[in-house]
């Protein structure tokens, strides 16, 4: 019998595995039996922490992205052994959001491939135009060692100003809440003639908006008209109005540009104004 005996430490990252030939000898010096071949396999120690390999991640979304909507991805590597042990399997997490808003879970991370994506509505490049997010990586499938990174996503704004000319467009904007009004019936209508013909039937979403009234290339050298039901819509809420509807008549000159008639309202007053 022999013991084999290590003179100075193992380290599985530098090598994980020794073969050695071996062979019995007698007292005398005589070969007893033909070399035999012993494998040690260097068994894993959780010496490696995760390491980013990257210091900051940077990505962007579309703003009103859908939840599940692939943002970016960060990675983390981790030395040790990944397949005979969990010491170098990495999982990852979110931290911290900032800014929590509009709410603190905006976005959500794979623990396994560390793909961050989309998970609540509400990204509006206005309100947040950029999100720094804490991402922690550990290993042993996020029990062990582990490090933290930051992801910033930056928010794009749908840019719509070119492709919206020769279009009309309306928000409405609930002033006693500051929010948009969101089931709010609208009609447009073109003068014609003497006669208003009507074009276009909406109801506005929960951003106040709905589809263009009319569609790039759509709009005339006119004179239009915009009816907001603004009496039903304060009726939903439990409020009676003092205007039963609102009509924004306006004449469009030069077709080829994008027209933006927004609407402010409350139970008591009206404002509009050209947009673009
Ligand atoms: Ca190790
Ligand atoms: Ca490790």
């Amino acid at each position: 019998m022999g013991w084999l005996e290590v003179t100075k430490p193992l380290d599985r990252e530098e090598i994980n595995r020794y073969i050695l030939f071996s062979h019995a000898v007698s007292a005398n010096g005589q070969r007893v039996e033909e070399p035999m071949e012993i494998i040690i396999t260097v068994t894993d120690q959780n010496d490696n922490r995760p390491v980013f390999t990257q210091d900051a991640f940077r990505g962007s979304v579309l703003e009103g992205a859908a939840p599940g909507t692939s943002v970016m991805q960060v990675l983390a590597m981790d030395a040790d052994d990944a397949v005979t042990s969990t010491n170098g399997i990495v999982a990852y997490s979110i931290l911290r959001q900032a800014p929590a808003r509009p709410q603190p879970h905006m976005f959500a991370i794979d623990r396994s491939t560390g793909v961050i994506s989309v998970a609540a509505q509400g990204l509006e490049a206005e309100a947040v135009p950029e999100y720094t997010l804490e991402i922690r990586a550990a290993d042993m499938q996020g029990d062990g060692l582990e490090a933290t990174t930051t992801a910033v996503i930056k928010v794009q704004a749908k840019d719509m100003s070119e492709s919206l000319n020769g279009s009309v467009t309306t928000h409405v904007l609930n002033t006693v809440t500051g929010l948009p009004a969101a089931g709010l019936a609208l009609r447009l209508a073109q003068l014609q003639g003497p006669q208003w013909t009507e074009l276009t039937e909406r109801v506005t979403d929960n951003d106040g908006r709905c589809l263009p009234l009319l569609a790039p290339g759509q709009a005339k050298a006119s004179t239009y008209k915009l009816r907001f039901e603004t009496a039903a819509y304060w009726q939903g809420l439990g409020h009676t109005s003092f205007y039963p509807y609102v009509e924004v008549v306006f004449t469009i000159v030069d077709p080829a540009q994008k027209l933006h008639v927004p609407l402010l309202i409350s139970p008591y007053s009206y404002t509009t104004y050209r947009g673009s």
